[in-house]
Parts: structure tokens; C-alpha cells; sequence
């Protein structure tokens, strides 16, 4: 999941709901109908998205949380090698099934560091806040709750501490390359020379195998597209018939794209309120809404990103099958 926000508009000024409602405007006004895969998120997403993670299909989490559970002393002894206290920022950190293998040999080994959760979601902070010191004693946390990029500029501040990120699940395939690279650049400016980042991609495999996890059997991603029309029919007062959308997930082997659309069904208009006006959004029998791209990449591909963002590639973590990596790259 990604809380990077795209919109140019300062956010003091606007409240949440303002800025979903602009986004939802301009994303279904658009020539190709679009909506942002960031929004999946409400309470109900949240749930689902813990389902998918369960799926038989969706192979990615299951892949990392491998890396993390029989790799930790690797992993712990390239995060540990530059010595010193240090700073261990997670950027989505969620419930930490996965980086709570690190924490917990970190804090075994006796190691000099404060883990910092990043995260917009104020149930998050809390849950992290009051669960991990029961589940991992001794450890050190200071939270952040905010967007990415503010809370890693506030982090620079805060601490002179060497800095290790974390940012997992192949989170960043949410972005489009082009953004990707941009928002690894963004993490850069925040770190020192030596400084390192692990992050966690999904790797372009069997055409078949990647657009299963999309299209998982028990139609709970089908679930997780149509969550966010429900959610816009709560929020703004929409009146999507969510039986006339159908979830339509697409793998393009060639440029790693995995995109999911939600197909109208037959040609229909939809309204809802946006500030004083009343929007009607009319959609044309078959026309596709852009939901989200989880993008796929080779290790090349993920060494150039480093490259191109300012850091080099300090190793790479692989589960057995080979199907998803955590690239260490180095300020
Ligand atoms: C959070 N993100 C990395 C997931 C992905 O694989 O793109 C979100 C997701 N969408 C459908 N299934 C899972």
C-alpha cells in the first residue's frame, strides 16, 4: 500500500474527504477512466486486502515473508556492517508479520537502533505503538504517522542516526516506473552517503502464475476493485450499481504491467455530489475504469532503478521459487 499522495494541492488546507472527492472527479472525468488504487484502503479494503494476502494465488507474500523468516541473520548482518546506532524506517509497515523477523534478531543481537513505523493510518501507530513492545521487549519505537515523504524529511530531522529503510510488499509496483523512480530519488535526498534501503518487488515470472494473484478463484480481489465503488457511494453519496461492474485484470509479460480495470457492463450513468454540484459520470457499455497497476520487474530492471535514484546495489534477497526479490541498495 502506498500513503505517497500525488495531488499538488497543500494538504493543511484541504480535508481528507475534499481531496478524495477532487481525486475521484477528476479520475472518472478522465478520457480513460481512472481511480487511485491508494483509496482501496477504508476498513473493509483493509480486511480484504489481509484475505488476498491469505490466497492461495497471491504467491507474494508468502515469498517475502520467506525472505524475511530464513534470511533474518543475513539480512540483520548487511543492516548491522556500517556499525553505529541506527534508524530502521519502515514505510508501511502494517502489522510487521514481516520485518517483526528483523526487529526481533535485531533486538536478540543486542543491536543500537529505533525502529520508526511510517504510516498514515492513525490505527496503525496505535496497534504498532501498544503491540510491539509486547511482542518483540526491549525494543525502541518512535512512530510517524503521516504521508511518506513528509514523515522521511521530519525523520532526517529528528535524528543525525545512520538510516536504514524499509519499504516491502512491492509497494512501489503501485507507482508506474516513471513515479517509482522519482519517489526512490525522493527517498535518496533524505539519506547520507552509506545510508541503506531495502526494498521489497515482485519479479516478472510465468505469465499465468502473476495474473492468477490477481484473479485469485475465490474473487476476493473481484471484492477488493469493487470496495472502492461501494466506498465512493458512501463517502460522496454515489449511487454505483456495483452488479454492473466487472473485475478485469490484465499481465502484459513484455513490460511486467499488471493492471486491474472494473469493466462497465452495459452503458449507464452514474451521479454523485462533489462539493455544491451534482456529477453525473456516464459510462458506455464495455468502458473500462483504470483501478491500479502492480508493476513487475527483472533484477536489471531494479539495478537501474538504484542507479538512476543515486544508490548502488548492495545485494539481493530471493525466496526459493526466485519469484519476488528485496534489493538492498546503498546511498
Ligand atoms: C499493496 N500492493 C503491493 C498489492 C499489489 O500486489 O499490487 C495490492 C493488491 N492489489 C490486488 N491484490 C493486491
Amino acid at each position: 500500500r502506498t500513503n505517497q499522495s500525488n495531488s499538488t494541492v497543500a494538504r493543511g488546507t484541504e480535508n481528507n474527504n475534499t481531496i478524495f472527492c477532487r481525486d475521484v472527479v477528476d479520475g472518472l472525468r478522465a478520457d480513460m477512466k481512472h481511480l487511485q488504487s491508494k483509496y482501496f484502503y477504508d476498513a473493509m479494503g483493509d480486511r480484504l486486502f489481509q484475505r488476498i494476502m491469505n490466497s492461495p494465488e497471491y504467491y507474494l507474500f508468502n515469498c517475502e515473508l520467506e525472505i524475511f523468516s530464513t534470511r533474518t541473520a543475513d539480512l540483520a548482518s548487511l543492516l548491522l556492517q556500517p556499525g553505529g546506532s541506527f534508524d530502521l524506517i519502515e514505510l508501511g509497515p502494517g502489522d510487521c508479520t514481516k520485518s517483526g523477523y528483523l526487529l526481533q534478531h535485531l533486538v536478540k543481537a543486542n543491536a543500537d537502533f529505533t525502529y520508526v513505523p511510517i504510516d498514515i493510518s492513525t490505527s496503525i501507530i496505535q496497534y504498532l505503538e501498544t503491540q510491539l513492545p509486547q511482542r518483540i521487549p526491549g525494543i525502541k519505537i518512535s512512530s510517524l504517522e503521516g504521508e511518506y515523504s513528509e514523515m522521511l524529511a521530519k525523520a532526517a530531522t529528528i535524528s543525525r542516526n545512520r538510516k536504514v529503510i524499509l519499504f516491502l510488499g512491492s509497494n512501489l509496483g503501485n507507482m508506474t516506473p516513471e513515479q517509482a523512480l522519482a519517489f526512490s530519488r525522493n527517498i535518496r535526498s533524505h539519506l547520507q552517503k552509506g545510508d541503506l534501503a531495502l526494498i521489497g518487488l515482485d519479479l516478472k515470472k510465468d505469465p499465468n502464475t502473476v495474473l492468477a494473484a490477481y484473479n485469485d478463484k475465490e474473487g476476493i480481489t473481484r471484492q477488493f476493485n469493487l470496495n472502492l465503488l461501494k466506498r465512493i457511494n458512501r463517502e460522496l453519496k454515489a449511487n454505483f450499481d456495483i452488479s454492473k461492474f466487472e473485475h478485469y485484470p490484465t499481465y502484459d509479460p513484455a513490460t511486467g504491467s499488471c493492471k486491474s480495470y472494473l469493466v462497465s457492463q452495459e452503458e449507464q450513468s452514474v451521479c454523485f455530489i462533489a462539493g455544491n454540484n451534482l456529477e453525473v459520470i456516464n459510462f458506455k457499455k464495455g468502458e473500462p475504469i483504470y483501478m491500479e497497476l502492480s508493476q513487475k520487474y527483472t533484477t536489471d530492471e531494479i539495478g537501474r532503478m538504484a542507479q538512476q535514484a543515486g544508490f548502488s546495489t548492495a545485494g539481493f534477497f530471493y525466496d526459493s521459487k526466485g519469484w519476488f526479490v528485496d534489493a538492498c541498495w546503498k546511498a
